[in-house]
C-alpha cells in the first residue's frame, strides 16, 4: 500500500497502517460503536435509510482522492487519513525552527497539544448536530445531498481528531476521545466548548452563511495547525483542508444562489428598491437587508472564535512550535517574531484604534485579520451578482467590534461601523443590525422542503452545474 492509498479493508478504512497498530487499532474499534450511536441520536434527523450520492476518499491524493457512489450514511467509511509524510520535514517557526519535525509528542508540550486538538475536536460533532434539521426543509436534493456531505465530512474530521488523541495520549486521550461523543450543542449541562458551536442553524440561509462563515474559521485554523511542528498533527490538518474546501464552496455558491433569486425576483415583478422589503417578501424569496443582517450575525459570532486578540495561549503555542500562522511557509520574516510588533484593534479611552504590540502576543489578531481579508473575497463575489442587476445595494461586512462576545470589543456595544453605543442605543438599533424575530419568521415561512429532483424552492436559485458533473435532473437522494 502507498501512502496515498486508503485500505478499505478493515472497520476502520486507513492510510496509516492501522493493521500493524494493534493498540490503536483495537481502541478506535471499541470508539466506534459509540460514534455509531452518536450519528444516529445526534447526526441528521431522519434520511438515515435514504441513499445519498456522497463522495469517499480513495487516497490522498490532491488528485483524484474522491469516489462518489450512492451510500446509507450510517454506512459510510469514516477513517483516519493523513497526507503523506514529508521527507526530512523540519519544524518551521519558534523556538525549534529548524529542528526535525517531531513525529511523538513532546512532553513539555503534550498539555497544550492535547487542547488544541480537543478544542479542534469538539467542533466537528457540534457543527454536524447545530444542523441535523435542515433535511426536513431542504431546498432541492441537490442542497439536501451537500448538506450530508458537509455532516459525514464533520464526522470524519472528529475521526481524525480521535485517531491522534488515542494514538498519542494514551489514557487522557481516551477520556477525551469518550468526551466527545458526550457533550452537545446548545447543551445547558454539557455544552460544545466554543460559543459559536452552541448556536442554532435553524434554517437553510444560517447554514450557507455558517458554512461560509464558520467552516472559514475552521480553514484558517486547520492552516494554522497545518503548520505545527507535531507532524501527525499537519498531516491531518493537510488532508482536512481538502475536505473543507467543499464546506465553504457549499456556503459561498449557497448565498450567492439566494442572492442570485432576489435579484430576479425583484427584476422579473420590477421593483428596483431593495428596502422595500414588504414588496420583495411578497415575491417568495429573501429581501437584500436581511441577507445582511444574517451575514452580520454569523460573521461576529465566528470572529469570536478567534479567541482573545491578545493571548498568552497563542504565543505559547507559537514559541512551543505547536501552532503557527495562516501560511506561516509563505511569510517572508525570521518565523519566530521575538522582537516583532503587530498593530492590534483595541479599546482606549472608550475609542477603538491601533496599538503596536509584541508580535507573539497578536497572533489571534493576525489570524482573524487573514481571516477577514479572506472573507472579503466571497463577499465582492456576491455583490458582482447584484451589481450585474443594476440593484443599488451592497453586502458589507460589520466592524469587527460590532456584536462580540469574545475579545477586547466584548465589553462595549458598537453598530456595524464600528461606532461605540451606549446600552439605550444598542437596544434601539440591534434590530436593524441583526435578524429579528419577524425575519426569522418570514425566513422560516420559506423553508418548505422541495425534494422532487432538478426542482429548487422559490427563494433560490439552482447552481450553475452539478457534483459530479451530474445534469439538472439528477437524483442525489433516494429518500427511503
Ligand atoms: N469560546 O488566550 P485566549 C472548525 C477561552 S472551527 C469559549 O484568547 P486562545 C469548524 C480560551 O479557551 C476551528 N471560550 O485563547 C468550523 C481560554 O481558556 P483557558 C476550530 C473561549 O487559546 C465549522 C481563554 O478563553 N479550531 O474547525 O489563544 C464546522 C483565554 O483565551 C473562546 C480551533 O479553534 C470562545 N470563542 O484562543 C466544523 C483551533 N475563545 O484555556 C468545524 C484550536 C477563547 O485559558 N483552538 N476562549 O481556560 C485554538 O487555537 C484556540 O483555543 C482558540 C482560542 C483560537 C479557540
Amino acid at each position: 500500500m502507498t501512502i496515498a492509498a486508503v485500505d478499505y479493508d478493515g472497520l476502520i478504512p486507513n492510510n496509516v497502517a492501522l493493521g500493524q497498530d494493534v493498540r490503536v487499532k483495537r481502541a478506535l474499534e471499541k470508539w466506534h460503536p459509540g460514534y455509531i450511536n452518536w450519528w444516529k441520536d445526534m447526526g441528521p434527523e431522519g434520511f438515515q435509510e435514504s441513499l445519498v450520492y456522497l463522495r469517499t476518499a480513495v487516497s490522498v491524493d490532491p488528485k483524484g482522492w474522491a469516489k462518489f457512489d450512492y451510500v446509507r450514511m450510517p454506512e459510510y467509511r469514516w477513517g483516519v487519513l493523513l497526507a503523506p509524510q514529508m521527507e526530512g520535514r523540519k519544524i518551521p517557526f519558534g523556538r525549534h525552527k529548524g529542528e526535525d519535525a517531531w513525529q511523538e509528542v513532546p512532553g513539555e508540550y503534550r498539555a497544550m497539544l492535547r487542547r488544541l486538538i480537543v478544542i479542534q475536536g469538539d467542533t466537528e460533532p457540534a457543527s454536524v448536530e447545530q444542523q441535523r434539521h435542515l433535511g426536513k426543509t431542504a431546498p432541492s436534493l441537490y442542497d439536501l445531498r451537500n448538506l450530508f456531505q458537509v455532516n459525514v465530512e464533520e464526522g470524519r474530521h472528529l475521526w481524525a481528531m480521535v485517531y491522534l488523541l488515542q494514538k498519542y495520549f494514551g489514557t487522557d486521550g481516551r477520556e477525551e476521545a469518550e468526551a466527545l461523543l458526550q457533550r452537545r450543542s446548545g447543551d445547558a449541562d454539557t455544552p460544545r466548548m466554543l460559543g459559536a458551536f452552541n448556536e442554532k442553524t435553524p434554517d437553510w440561509l444560517s447554514f450557507f452563511m455558517f458554512t461560509y462563515f464558520t467552516d472559514r474559521d475552521g480553514k484558517m485554523q486547520l492552516e494554522a495547525l497545518a503548520q505545527s511542528g507535531f507532524d501527525p498533527l499537519s498531516r491531518t490538518c493537510r488532508f482536512m483542508l481538502t475536505e473543507e474546501a467543499h464546506h465553504m464552496f457549499v456556503g459561498e455558491t449557497g448565498v450567492t444562489r439566494v442572492i442570485q433569486r432576489t435579484c430576479e425576483a425583484m427584476k422579473e415583478a420590477g421593483i428596483t428598491d431593495p428596502y422595500d422589503i414588504a414588496k420583495v417578501r411578497q415575491l417568495g424569496v429573501i429581501d437584500l437587508p436581511t441577507i445582511q443582517k444574517k451575514a452580520n450575525l454569523h460573521f461576529s459570532l465566528t470572529l469570536d472564535l478567534f479567541g482573545n486578540e491578545i493571548s498568552t495561549n497563542a504565543a505559547n503555542a507559537f514559541h512551543a512550535g505547536i501552532k503557527g500562522r495562516y501560511r506561516e511557509n509563505r511569510l517572508d520574516d525570521d518565523h519566530q517574531l521575538e522582537s516583532n510588533t503587530y498593530p492590534v484593534l483595541r479599546l482606549i479611552d472608550g475609542k477603538i484604534q491601533n496599538e503596536d504590540a509584541p508580535a507573539l502576543s497578536a497572533l489571534n489578531m493576525r489570524l482573524r485579520d487573514d481571516y477577514v481579508a479572506d472573507c472579503n473575497v466571497g463577499v465582492g463575489r456576491w455583490n458582482k451578482v447584484i451589481e450585474s442587476f443594476g440593484i443599488p445595494f451592497e453586502i458589507k461586512l460589520p466592524h469587527v467590534a460590532f456584536h462580540r462576545h469574545i475579545g477586547e470589543f466584548s465589553k462595549i456595544k458598537a453598530d456595524v461601523r464600528g461606532n461605540v453605543l451606549s446600552d439605550a442605543e444598542w437596544s434601539n438599533q440591534r434590530g436593524d443590525y441583526l435578524p429579528s424575530d419577524e425575519d426569522r419568521d418570514f425566513i422560516e415561512s420559506l423553508m418548505q422542503p422541495q425534494y422532487e429532483a432538478g426542482k429548487f424552492a422559490s427563494w433560490i436559485a439552482p447552481p450553475k452545474v452539478g457534483i459530479d458533473n451530474k445534469p439538472g435532473e439528477f437524483e442525489y437522494v433516494k429518500i427511503a
